[in-house]
Order: structure tokens, then sequence, then C-alpha cells
């Protein structure tokens, strides 16, 4: 009958005595259950429970002393009711300093302490509620950056493609144009091995007259009919083999000149006979005789022109081919960067952001480089884009940026940039706390994660 209570007793009692127990937080309070004896912690030394708090210590670990200083490596439990328990090493017991704000660690001082847990859970709370708030507005902010994120990089695929088009476009024209240049190279060749100097021969005067002639007048000269063609017929009426002036040309010959058609209008004729005829190699007009090309004469001043305007011409194109060739290598390279699993790093490209710190101006292009600016205007490299370098499961929660600056006999200059969760994007800090290594934080809403939630956000935010 009477056995129940009397456990209920017990229990109770042995609970309103571990209570007693100063300096325990909740979970050890089984270590601390009144018996006769206490085994401290460690399992090291068994004592008699009278010993525990007795202001001796007596276990190694410190665990018979947790309410006072005696042990050195003790710690005091601060329960802290309504705000954040914690531990603080025992020395600090009544030693006339209010370190829990329970006040329960001045329990045997002379300082009154007052209790500012709850003012200070406040607080608390209206920090954690007001960081949450930031938190979900960095959420839907990095919601919208992957959205840009998105057109962004859809428009430089567009604008790869474009490039892409207008190289092809630039290919061609240089095919074209090489061909041109080395035609135009080889017709002053040709016309240079006509050259004799200033000798001035009867051939000469015949020669010369014909250089300087316009395509034209050659061409109705030839055209005997009128009809504004140049036949094979007229062609064999006409011109004559240069080593036998006698001799007419066979059909196949006629037509070999005329480029390989039976007939040819004015514009067919400059490009084809017409070059025969002014530089003399095979044929001349009959009646007329062959003569070599006198120095300075008004043809090969032409052709040396028309070759200078067709390498000018090809090396302009040339050199706009390497300027669309660099600008697909960059933006290759560019969209080749990793920006995060959503892109959400993406708007980041090409921009730069800075921040003045004592005497440096400092300034941070992602995925770019970290640079460094003195009073006197001197910059220096602190580093080009490296890597993500965060943890494994936070890898994109910092970058590196390597190969700066070398520092005078020291390492090249490096910087970690730790991205932090805001609602604005802005370089936050820089230090340097080795020499010539520099940590920077930098906050951006796309450092947000619903993690964050749960984790609690006090440090990170
Ligand atoms: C400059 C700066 C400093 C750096 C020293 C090292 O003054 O880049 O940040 O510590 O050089 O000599």
């Amino acid at each position: 009958m009477h056995c129940p209570i009397l456990i209920a007793v017990v229990i109770w009692s042995s609970c309103v005595d571990s209570q007693k127990i100063r300096g325990i937080s909740l979970s050890y309070k089984r270590f601390y259950r009144e018996r006769k004896s206490f085994l401290c912690i460690d399992g090291s030394k068994l004592i008699p429970f009278d010993q525990v708090n007795d202001d001796y210590c007596d276990c190694a670990d410190g665990s018979d002393e947790p309410g006072t200083a005696a042990c050195p490596d003790g710690r005091f439990y601060c329960t802290n009711l309504g705000y954040r328990p914690h531990y603080i090493p025992s020395s600090r017991v009544n030693d006339a300093i209010c370190d829990c704000c329970d006040a329960s660690d001045e329990y045997n001082s002379h300082t009154a302490c007052q209790n500012t847990c709850r003012n200070l859970g406040q607080r608390e709370r209206a920090e954690v509620k007001s960081q949450m708030r930031a938190l979900d507005q960095g959420l839907r902010l990095k919601q919208q950056l992957i959205e840009e994120g998105v057109l962004t990089w859809r428009d430089k695929q567009a604008q790869l493609r474009d490039l892409q088009r207008v190289l092809d476009d630039l290919q061609t024209q240089l095919d074209d144009l090489r061909k041109e240049d080395a035609r135009r190279k080889k017709e002053v060749d040709a016309l240079r091995e006509l050259e004799i100097g200033a000798l001035e021969t009867e051939e000469n005067s015949h020669r010369s007259h014909i250089m300087n002639e316009s395509p034209v007048s050659i061409f109705y000269e030839l055209d005997s009919n009128r009809d504004g063609r140049l036949s094979a017929k007229e062609v064999r009426a006409k011109l004559t083999d240069i080593q036998d002036g006698e001799r007419v040309l066979s059909e196949d010959e006629a037509v070999a000149l005329l480029g390989g058609g039976h007939h040819v209008d004015l514009s067919r004729f400059e490009e084809t006979l017409w070059n025969s005829i002014r530089i003399g190699h095979n044929v001349t007009i009959r009646g007329r005789v062959p003569g070599r090309l006198v120095k300075g004469e008004p043809v090969l001043k032409a052709a040396v022109s028309a070759a200078e305007k067709a390498a000018a011409e090809l090396k302009k194109v040339e050199d706009a081919y390497e300027t669309v060739y660099m600008e697909i290598r960059d933006l290759r390279e560019k969209l080749a960067t990793d920006y995060g699993p959503e892109r959400e790093f993406l708007f980041l490209y090409n921009q730069c952001f800075q921040l003045k710190v004592h005497e440096y101006f400092y300034e941070l292009c992602p995925f770019n480089q970290v640079t460094q600016t003195s009073a006197s205007g001197a910059e220096v490299s602190l580093g080009k884009w490296g890597s993500w370098a965060g943890s494994p499961q936070h890898r994109y929660s910092q970058m590196k940026y390597e190969n700066g600056e070398p520092c005078w006999q020291g390492p090249t200059r490096n910087t970690v940039v730790t991205l932090t969760c805001g609602t604005e994007t802005a370089l936050r800090s820089v230090k340097e706390p080795g020499k010539c290594q520099y940590v920077a934080e930098f906050q951006t809403p796309v450092a947000c994660r619903p993690a964050l939630r749960q984790q609690g956000v006090h440090s990170e935010l």
C-alpha cells in the first residue's frame, strides 16, 4: 500500500537533489544523482558524494566541481533561461564579473548581477526574425537573378553564334582576297620581268603604245563586226603568236586566250585576253611589234598600285578576322566558367565592386581579378580568378584568386573571397591576415540558401 508512495518520494527527492547541483546541464544530471558516492565522469575516481561542489578539486576531469572554481579545467553551465544556455570556464565562477545572463555564476560574490536573459532573448529573437526576413528577400532576389542569368546566357550564346557567322564570312573574304593578292603580285612580278630599264627601242615605242592604251580601245580595235563581243574568229584574224609573227592562231589557242569561251564581252576581255596582250607574253596584235616594258611605264605603276590596294584590303580583313577570333575566344572562355549550378553567379560577369579600407582601395571583379590601389595610385594585383574553393558541401561559398603580384621577399599575392547571404551585392570587407594573403567578404543574394533558415542564419547573414 505504501510502496508506490515511497517510490515516488525517492524519485522526487533524487530529482530535487540533482537539481541542487550547480553548474550542470540537464543532460549531465544523470551523473549527479545523489548517492553515497560520486564517480568522476571520466571514471577515474570514486569520491564521497558530499565532496561534489565542495570547492576542492578531486577529479582529474574537474567533474566533481561543476559549480565552483576549484578545478583548473572545469566548466560551469549557465542555464540562462529565456536566452541561450552556455558553458563558461569554471574559473569565472564567483569572480565578481557577471558572465551568465541569469547571474547564476555569481551566486556567492558581492557583485549584484541582474538577470538580463529575457531582454537578450527578446533582442536575439527580433534579430533572428529580421535576419529571416532578409533571408527570404535574399532568396527572392536570387530567383530573379537566376532568371536574368538564363536570359544573359541565351544572349551570350546568340552573340557567339553571330560572331561565328561573321568569322566565317571573313574567312570567305580572306580566301578571295588572298587569291586576288597573289594574282596582283604575280602580275607585278611578270611586268617587272619585262622591264629593261630606260633603254628605248623601236619595239619599245610600239609596245609602250599598247601598254598605255585602254582595254576599251583595244577591244574595239579587235571587234571587227562591232557587235560588242569578241569571237575566237576575230581573235584569230587580228592576233599573232609572238614567236612567229606570221602564224595564225589555232581555234583552240584563241578559245584558251578568251578564257575558255568562244565569245567574251568587254569585262570578260579585261579579265582574259587583255592581260595577255598587255603583258605581251604570248601574243600581240598583228602588225604591231611586241616590245618590252620601259621602267616606270604607267602600266607597271598601275599594276603596283593595284597590288598595293589588294594587299591593303587583305590586311584590313586579316585584322578584322583576328579581332573577331579573339572576341570569340574570350567569350568562349567566359561561357566555360562555372557560374554555379543554376548559373546564379552569371550576373556578376563584367561587374566590379569596390571598397576602401584604410589607405587602400580594393576592387573585386568576380571571375576576373582582385586589385589593390594605394593612395599613390599604384595598382597591385591580388590575384586572378582561380576556382571555387568552398568546402565540398558548399563549394560555391568561397572563391580563390591566385598568382597576383609577387610580394617582396614573399609569396605571390592571393585572395580568398567568402560569399555571404545578403540583400545587396557588395564587397563588405578586405583583410590581410598574413603578409600578401588577403581575405574578403562579398555579400550577395545568390549566396543565400534555404538551408540557412534551419541552420539559423546568425553567423551567415
Ligand atoms: C603593399 C601592399 C600590402 C602588402 C605589402 C607587402 O604595401 O600590397 O598589402 O602587405 O605591399 O610588402
